[in-house]
């Protein structure tokens, strides 16, 4: 199928280049990695990378890409296949449409063709496999951007998604002359006041007599410390990882937005999915998500990790 896409990718004078809306690392680095090598290889053509930007665009603007030229491209989505994790006018408009993703969903969307791998720790793993498989040269800003986007969802090489491919994978980046220094820094050092932050989030989680931990962020926590919702959903989350008694830990945000609450779910070895999806989410299975309307669902959800632990002691 890689030999497919390449084809498609020779054949189109314009490339888009797209990913979930909300973009983590990963969604960044794999969208970045791919525009950069390509840009490269084919200087003559027109290659755009769109979509919604936030706090952890560590790269460059995105582009405003007309319907007319969406119409005639080749469009690469990266990251998910969900609906509900896409912008439409993304990925609507298009000559051909391609996804690659390492998530554990099925397309809901109509594609042509669909790179699913979920053994890659990150879709940046992924698209760094491609390019070499295709003999794509990764040049060292392509290289920086993918080596981002798998340290990114593994955690620094942490989490059980870290494979011996991942390593072989992050080698090759690195032999094309990236600073770690430089990029971790760049990613994680943190401001004294973000450390203060996570210091009062931390002091103020909530665990369940089965040591489940979780905290409600409610809209006056948010405006109280002027943060914003992504922020607290997904970056406050690991203040609670790592702690022994604590075998699943799950975050609740009030998101104005959409008014919705985004829930975040994440445990070391209790099937978490089972959760997000009976509300609607989806994920991985030991990081996961869905949103819920109300505050009386959340307690519902908790009631439901607080069963995992109980159904695996029998
Ligand atoms: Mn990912």
């Amino acid at each position: 199928m890689e030999r497919e896409i390449y084809s498609l990718i020779q054949i189109h004078d314009s490339i888009v280049i797209a990913r979930h809306k909300n973009p983590d690392l990963d969604a960044y680095g794999s969208q970045f990695g791919l525009y950069y090598a390509l840009k490269e290889r084919y200087p003559d053509k027109n290659i755009y990378a769109i979509g919604d930007t936030n706090n952890l665009n560590y790269f460059q603007e995105l582009d405003e890409v007309d319907i007319s030229i969406k119409k005639k491209s080749l469009v690469i989505v990266l990251d998910t296949v969900s609906k509900q994790m896409l912008n439409e006018e993304d990925y609507i408009h298009h000559d051909k449409l391609v996804f690659f993703d390492h998530h554990r969903n099925f397309a809901d969307v109509e594609y042509d063709y669909y790179i699913r791998d979920i053994e890659s720790s990150s879709t940046s793993e992924l698209i760094a496999n491609f390019l070499m498989k295709l003999g794509v040269d990764i040049t060292k800003e392509s290289a920086r951007a993918l080596y981002m986007g798998i340290i990114g969802d593994t955690g620094r090489f942490m989490f059980n998604s870290t494979t011996s491919k991942t390593l072989f994978t992050a080698s090759k980046l690195l032999e094309k002359g990236i600073n770690i220094q430089e990029i971790n820094d760049l990613i994680y050092l943190e401001s004294l006041d973000n450390k203060k932050i996570k210091n009062i989030f931390f002091n103020t989680i909530e665990l369940t007599k089965k040591n489940v931990a979780y905290r409600k962020n409610n809209q006056e926590f948010l405006e109280k410390y002027d943060l914003d919702a992504n922020y607290v959903s997904r970056g406050l989350i690991s203040q609670m990882s790592g702690i022994k008694e604590v075998p699943i830990w799950a975050n609740f945000t009030y998101d104005k937005s959409v008014k919705q609450i985004i829930c975040e779910l994440r445990s070391r070895i209790y099937p978490v999915l089972k959760v997000a999806q009976k509300y609607g989410g989806g994920g991985h299975i030991n990081a996961c998500g869905c949103s819920v309307d109300t505050w009386e669902e959340t307690d519902n959800i908790i009631k439901d990790l607080n069963k995992l632990i109980k159904e695996k002691r029998k």
